[in-house]
């Protein structure tokens, strides 16, 4: 049985730090306790996005944290990532799975019932569900309910994660959904303090569970 932990899944955005900051944000994650991390990089060219995944990859496994590649499975096999996420525009999960092997964790990005059966039957690990609040960080249209949340949560025996907006004082919301934990890009990378802003939403998220 895979070990799969998405308590806190850090997912990353280079351009919301200085280029110097970015390494140390992914060991201050790292150091607060995440317990998945995702490279997320839009509009980089392939070998960009290979060698920040090969430095960022030194680092998590340091701390023996899984780190998984946005979009890209040519990326997640070339640098020896532990997984790969898809989106419904990417590689569908069964191809992606054939592609990756039984071993390594896949993740899909699904916004309702229907998608997220599709990808847990083609083999998904996780599934992100969300947008669940506004975020700059991706252009969203349509937010997801809790409801929905919770739908999901229902359907499928993987993880769910909710995402989207999410930091250490609105996820009250999220109490008794079921998830197996939150994703959070700007409320880590944005912090001024990262390891302190993962802990703290990590804690936020265990205490809703108490
Ligand atoms: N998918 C749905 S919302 C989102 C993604 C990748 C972005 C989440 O970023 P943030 O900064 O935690 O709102
Ligand atoms: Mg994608």
């Amino acid at each position: 049985m895979k070990k799969l932990d998405t308590t806190l899944y850090f997912i990353t955005d280079s351009t919301s730090v200085p280029a110097d900051r970015f390494l140390p944000t992914v060991e201050a994650a790292c150091k607060g306790g995440a317990t998945l991390i995702q490279l997320r990089e839009k509009n980089r060219s392939t070998r960009e996005y290979m060698e920040l995944a090969a430095a960022a990859h030194e680092v998590t496994k340091r701390y023996n944290i899984p780190l998984i590649i946005d979009d890209r499975v040519d990326v997640a096999l070339a640098i020896g990532a532990e997984g790969v996420h898809v989106g419904q525009t990417d590689m569908p999960v069964k191809i992606a799975r054939q592609l990756m092997g039984a071993d390594k964790i896949i993740g899909a990005t699904t916004k309702t019932v229907p998608q997220a059966l599709e990808a847990y039957e083609q083999g998904a690990d996780y599934l992100g569900v969300g947008a669940i609040y506004p975020t700059t960080t991706k252009v969203v249209t349509i937010l997801t309910s809790v409801d929905t949340l919770k739908a999901i949560v229902k359907a499928v025996p993987i993880n769910v994660n909710a995402i989207g907006g999410l930091n250490k004082d609105n996820i009250d919301v999220l109490k008794g959904s079921g998830i197996s934990g939150i994703c959070a890009v700007s409320a880590i990378m944005k912090a001024a303090d990262p390891e302190k802003a993962t802990r703290e939403l990590k804690d936020a998220f265990l205490n809703l569970n108490k």
